[in-house]
């Protein structure tokens, strides 16, 4: 894809991308400070590189005012991107069915609201700033999204609604079945499977869900095993269940020869690594006391574990609390 260059302004080529943070703006603080941002004119810059956040930067963790600002700040000065986290959404969402005189009390935003308390003004401008960020980005080697890239939808969007003003796209967004609403729904949430026979899971963060959350990538699957993916893992005897034709054809893929693409949303555990060679999911749970991840993108075809990059959260609380001890 060609695009017309500034001289002097080569079109950005490196990008180090960042897993959810919800919250745990100490960790992004060292994770930026790792990857060589530095602090001046009080906004992170990096001389030669831009940082990609996918998303999920508010709700749960214990400093989500100072991450809006120091993201915000960032995105506002062209030092980082940032795409709309199902967090955001559900953020935007609430703050327009409230503005409708809708029920407003809701867990999932909770830590957010407390942190605001006595900051409407404040908190109201970051919302309208949530609803100037895209859902997606092609960006030169490599897609960004929240948690899935459904190519069947993106390019119908781009087809029939890429020139609908904020105000138009966040209308039809909160209309109920409408193609927007859908597509943010897919895009910030991935792709689901009922349980079969009706059956629910209790999952670790403490809801009763009767939806499993399916990979977009997986390739010939054969049983629910082969696309499962999520925290809690299926009950054996579902695991093992043969998919049938019509859940098979609900599934997407994501082909080898397509560019890289980077999501967070999944909450995953353990050594950062590829899921594919195109593949890479950076959210590794850093506000369960996991990793903050980020990935450092050079334009490579295939992605390589030696270019993730991490702080690992519960590591830093301790650090923290032993530099600061009065001993
Ligand atoms: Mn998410």
């Amino acid at each position: 894809m060609m695009h017309s260059s500034i001289p002097n302004a080569p079109e950005q080529r490196s990008f180090d991308i960042i897993g959810d943070i919800h919250g745990c703006a100490q960790s992004l603080v060292r994770l930026l400070e790792r990857l060589g941002y530095e602090k001046s004119q009080g906004i992170y810059r990096h001389p030669s590189r831009q940082a990609v956040f996918l998303g999920d930067i508010i709700d749960r963790g214990p400093a989500i005012r100072q991450c809006i600002h120091i993201i915000r700040d960032m995105v506002e000065q062209g030092s980082a991107q940032m795409v709309l986290g199902n967090h955001e959404l559900h953020a935007i969402a609430y703050e327009r069915l409230k503005g409708m005189g809708a029920s407003t009390s809701d867990r999932l935003i909770e830590e957010t609201r407390l942190q605001f308390e006595g900051l409407e003004g404040e908190w109201q401008s970051h919302v309208a700033w949530f609803q100037s960020l895209p859902v997606f980005l092609e960006l030169p080697g490599c897609r960004i999204v929240h948690a899935c890239w459904d190519g069947q939808m993106i390019a119908q969007f781009k087809q029939e609604f890429i020139d609908f003003t904020p105000q138009e796209f966040w209308q039809a967004a909160m209309t109920r079945g409408s193609f927007i609403s859908r597509f943010l729904d897919r895009l910030t949430r991935g792709t689901v499977l009922p349980l079969p026979d009706g059956r629910s899971l209790n999952s670790r963060d403490g809801y009763v869900r009767r939806f499993f959350r399916t990979k977009f990538w997986a390739s010939e699957p054969a049983t629910y095993k082969d696309v499962v993916f999520q925290p809690d893992p299926l009950p054996e005897d579902i695991a093992s269940r043969e998919l049938d034709s019509d859940e098979k054809n609900t599934l997407l893929s994501y082909q080898d020869n397509e560019p890289p693409i980077f999501i967070g949303h999944y909450w995953l555990s353990g050594d950062p690594r590829p899921l594919r060679p195109n593949v890479a999911c950076l959210d590794y749970s850093a506000v369960k006391d996991g990793k903050l991840v980020a990935y450092r993108f050079d334009g490579e075809t295939q992605i390589t574990q030696d270019k993730f990059v991490w702080v690992d959260v519960a590591r830093e609380i301790l650090d923290d609390a032993r530099e600061y001890s009065p001993l």
